[in-house]
Formats: structure tokens, sequence, C-alpha cells
């Protein structure tokens, strides 16, 4: 099923034809209003002319959250601020947030990129979609929410948070589509079993998680314990928010709408831009914005482009699920460590519930990693003895997959903290 498939299954070379006449654009507009911009391609010697293939897009500039940054809050917008319609800001641990904007016909086009992303996760307007993607400055909220009114559907703007009031209204409204961050999804269940409730009960059919990593075995629990398809779906804020990208039934790899934005992969340490299949940082350029165009933006996201032809029938690249964000990754004597590759080990081990937690230490000038692992109520009243076997497994399978060694402690079940929206799976406790 397909939003809009003129677009979604456009001949390579009439997408690629499409591509270059929006990036021209783009460079134009951005050199001509966005002083920041026409600073740094001057700096570089490039100009507007200069683009004159796709491939040309490696002459432009990075653009990074830094340059977002020293131009807060509307330092990058190509619009004036009478054009702006909406502004939502990224949460930012630390310092000031990224502020994005909007112009009408930027909301108009994302709520059809988002109305592609739903089809292509079954949704129609008979469909009942319950947003719990939080709703405010938040990207997701919102983002997700004029895509589903978009396509007819009949929205739920539940919002995160009040986990029995979702559960309630999913049974008396009947949703079947559920948009929240994998690990609300979980949570979700979890208060589920305690009500009583069988999912197989819900007139539930698909989630459409996003927001932050999540591992194949994650998939396939929350598939398992809600009966439900699970699609996987990837945005950020700088780009336009959720609705960059997202999986079609066949489940193995994101569809970047290309008519959008324009994905390249690259080596984060040397800039250099890697091959089709190459794992690197995600980089994407929108070519279809006017209020905050991107150029070269780099995301941080580690991913692989593949251009074969999808059986789905959409041409537009797939990019791997992400792995995680370099920011997320902790770096152990030397090895990296991404929370999603401890999920997918903890997934595959019985009696372990997919709730954890990286802390890392630093200990007579070594990191140490240690791993906090919830465990089911069976095993946690067994003995001691089973406690420690399992302990040990554990160890094992987190010390062959990651190649570092790995404290782990087991916890009880119900004591690490639950996630409503992004889960935080790193405590980092080293002095730096
Ligand atoms: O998280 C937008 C969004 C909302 C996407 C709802 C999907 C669903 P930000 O808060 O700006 O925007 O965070 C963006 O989250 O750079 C990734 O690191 C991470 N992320 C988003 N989607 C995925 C995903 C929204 N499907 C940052 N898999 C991105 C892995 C994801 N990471």
């Amino acid at each position: 099923m397909y939003w809009n498939q003129e677009i979604e299954c456009m001949p390579r070379k009439e997408l690629d034809e499409l591509k270059l006449r929006r990036l021209k654009e783009t460079v134009y507009r951005v050199y001509s209003f966005v002083p920041g911009y026409k600073a740094k391609m001057d700096e570089m010697g490039v100009s507007p002319g200069d683009i004159q293939s796709l491939a040309d897009i490696t002459k432009l500039p990075f653009t990074t959250k830094q340059d977002l940054r020293d131009n807060y809050p509307f330092g990058l917008f190509a619009v004036p601020m009478t054009d702006v319609v909406r502004i939502h800001s990224s949460s930012g641990t630390t310092g000031k947030p990224t502020v994005v904007g909007y112009t009408r016909r930027d909301l108009d086009r994302w709520a059809e990129l988002m109305a592609r992303a739903l089809t292509c996760a079954g949704a129609t307007r008979h469909s009942v979609v319950q947003n719990a993607y939080g709703y405010g400055l938040f990207t997701g909220g919102l983002g997700v929410h004029y895509g589903a009114e978009k396509i007819g559907a009949s929205v739920i703007p539940s919002s995160g948070g009040n986990t029995k009031r979702q559960i309630m209204l999913m049974q008396d409204f009947g949703t079947t589509h559920l948009t929240c961050t994998p690990s609300y999804a979980l949570y979700m269940h979890e208060v589920m079993a305690e009500m009583g409730i069988d999912p197989s009960e819900l007139k539930l059919k698909a989630g459409i998680f996003g927001a932050e990593p999540w591992s194949e075995n994650m998939r396939r629990d929350l598939e398992n314990r809600l009966q439900i398809d699970a699609f996987d779906i990837y945005g950020l804020s700088e780009i336009i928010g959720p609705g960059v990208a997202i999986e079609c039934p066949e489940k193995n790899g994101l569809h970047v709408f290309e008519d959008n934005f324009i994905a390249e992969i690259i080596n984060p340490e040397t800039g250099e831009v890697l091959p089709p299949g190459e794992k690197g940082e995600l980089v994407l350029t929108t070519i279809n914005k006017e209020a905050l165009p991107m150029i070269r933006y780099r995301t941080r996201d580690l991913t692989s482009l593949n251009y074969e032809a999808c059986s789905c029938g959409r041409t537009h690249v797939k990019m791997s699920k992400v792995l995680g964000r370099s920011d997320d990754m902790v770096i152990i004597r030397g090895v990296n460590v991404f929370p999603s590759m401890v999920e997918s080990v903890l997934l595959n081990i019985p009696n372990v519930e997919p709730y954890y937690l990286l802390v890392v230490e630093r200990r007579n000038n070594l990191d140490e990693l240690e791993v906090w692992v919830e465990v089911s109520e069976k095993v946690f009243s067994d003995e001691i003895r089973k406690l420690e076997q399992l302990g040990k497994t554990i160890t094992k399978e987190l010390e062959s997959s990651l190649g570092v060694s790995v404290k782990v402690k087991l916890v009880e079940p119900k004591s690490l903290q639950r996630s409503e929206g992004k889960a935080k799976r790193v405590e980092d406790r080293r002095q730096f």
C-alpha cells in the first residue's frame, strides 16, 4: 500500500533528476539567504553554480549541531520569521537546545511524509492511531499527529505518560496502531500484564516505533509480547522530525524519502564519503524545505545504504537499522560499545528482562563497564546458586559478543527506571 505511489515508486533516473533540481534550488537559496552558509561556501571556494550533478554535493561543507548552536536560536533560518508558523526544539542534554522552524508548506510536506510512513506500516482511514509520542517541543507528537490525520485515521493524541490510561484508551477506543518509542511500548506491555490484560484481546495490529535505537531482537520481543507487527521509523528534528525514513513490510531497512532528503554515508573520522553498503555516519541534506534547509547535516547516527530493488516496489534507498548514535557509544579501553549491542545479547538469554543500563566508571585510570540487568521474578526468588549461574552466562555472552570485559550486576525485577519516551541506557560516571 502506498500513499503516493508516483513518488514512492519513481524510477531511479527520474528520482535522481528531481533530486538534482531540488538540490540546486536549495543551494541557491541557502547561499542567498543564510549568511552562515554563504560564509562557509565562500571559504571553501564553492558557489551554487558548481553544483551540476548529484556527485557535486561532496563539494559542499558539512553542517553540525555546533553550527545550530552557534546560530541559536534562528540564525540558520532561510525565511523571515513572519513565514515561520511552528517552532520545535530538541531536548539538548547539555547547553542550549537545538531550535528548528517550519513554514506552512514545510508542515504540509512533513504531514505528507508521515502519511507515506504510516501507510507503509499498514495504517488507513479505517485505523485508530494512538499517538503516544510526546506532544510539545519534541517533534514526535505533532509530527506523527498531522500525518495520521492526513490519511484520515482516527487519531488519539494521548502523548507520553499516564500508562494505565493509555491502556484503557487502547481497550475502549479499539486502537489498531500504536506510535511511541520502543522502550515505552515495552513498558506498556508490563503495565498491561499488571492490569491483567491479554494483548491478544486488543485490536492492536501494528506499532510504529522510533526516536531511539532498538535491536532486531527487541523487535521480535515486542511483536511477540504485543502480538503486533513492529515497524521502525527514523527521523531527527534538525532534518524535519519523524518521517525521514520508514521500514516497509520487508523489515530489512528503512526507505529514506529521497525526493526530500539526500543521504550519504561518511567515515566519521575523515569525512570521506563511503560507497553503498559500508557502515558509517549518516549525512542528510534536505532538498524540499523552506524554513530551515540543512546542507550535509552530520547526524552522528551509524548506518549503511542499500540501493538494491525492494520487493515492496518502493525505489527509494534503504538505510539499515541504526545501530546507535555516536554520542551514546561508550568506548571501553578502545572498544566501541553500543547499548543496542548489549540489548541484542540480553534478549537471547532466557529469564532476563529487556531492561538494562550500562554504567561506565573509571577505576585506577581504567574504564570499566558494568551492565545492570533485570532478571525475571521467577529467577529472582530462586536459589542464589541459580542467580550466580545466570550472572555468569550473561557475562560470558556479553564478553564474547562485545569483545571487552564486563561486570554484570543482576538487579531486582522492576527496579530499573521505566521509559515513557526515549530510554536512558548509559550512565557515565567517569570524571573527565
Ligand atoms: O527522535 C524524531 C522522531 C520522533 C523519530 C518519533 C522517530 C519517531 P530527535 O529528538 O531530534 O528526533 O532525535 C533524533 O534520535 O539522530 C537518532 O539518534 C535517534 N533516532 C530517531 N529515530 C531512530 C530510530 C526524533 N528509528 C535522534 N532508530 C536521531 C535509532 C533513532 N535511532
